[in-house]
């Protein structure tokens, strides 16, 4: 084996996982997983009773503190987005083609004051799902491998989806509690 190529290789490999180490400006791990057509929380957290009517109870969700952020992460091998629900839904399940989505009767929305939030940025809901669909800007989509990372401010209630999978129910709730 040639020496030199060996310790080359050897040192990118030693490089690679100190800036893996050190990816998002917290220093840890990922939040939720992305995978096939689910978000995998690493933690997931119940739903209470006195929850909102609109957010739903049978997905993952994951309950963090006011200021903090959830990171995603592309751990599988096809392209997700995490896009925010908002009062604007029905207009998005209607350009996917959805009708009759049980799991979002109830016009799914931010708290109040809290800003919309989608992997690739866009200004709302409409716009993130109409970028996807006509593959401008890159779609907000989160390629395989990749992470996605929001700061949550404002306490409450937030429930996110992917728009490629938003038919296979890839949705997830954010709770975020009061620092
Ligand atoms: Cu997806």
């Amino acid at each position: 084996m040639d020496r030199r190529a060996f310790l080359k290789s050897g040192a990118a490999i030693a490089l690679g996982a100190t800036i893996a180490g050190c990816l998002g400006d917290t220093g840890r791990d990922y939040d939720v997983a992305m995978v096939s057509d689910a978000y995998v929380p690493r933690s997931t957290a119940t739903v209470p009773d006195d929850a909102p009517s609109w957010v739903p109870r049978d997905v993952p969700t994951v309950e963090v503190v006011a200021g903090d952020a959830v990171v995603w992460e592309n751990t599988g091998a096809r392209n997700h987005t995490v896009t925010a629900a908002t009062y604007d839904h029905d207009q998005v399940e209607a350009l996917l083609g959805i009708s009759g989505d049980a799991a979002h009767a109830h016009d799914p929305h931010l708290p109040a004051g809290a800003d919309f939030f989608s992997s690739g940025s866009f200004d709302g809901e409409v716009a993130a799902a109409r970028s996807f669909i006509d593959e401008l800007d890159g779609g907000g989509v989160v390629p395989p491998g990749e992470r996605y990372e929001h700061a949550f401010d404002v306490p409450g209630w937030y429930h996110y989806y992917c728009i490629p999978h938003l038919p296979a129910g890839m949705m997830g709730n954010v709770h975020v509690l009061d620092a």
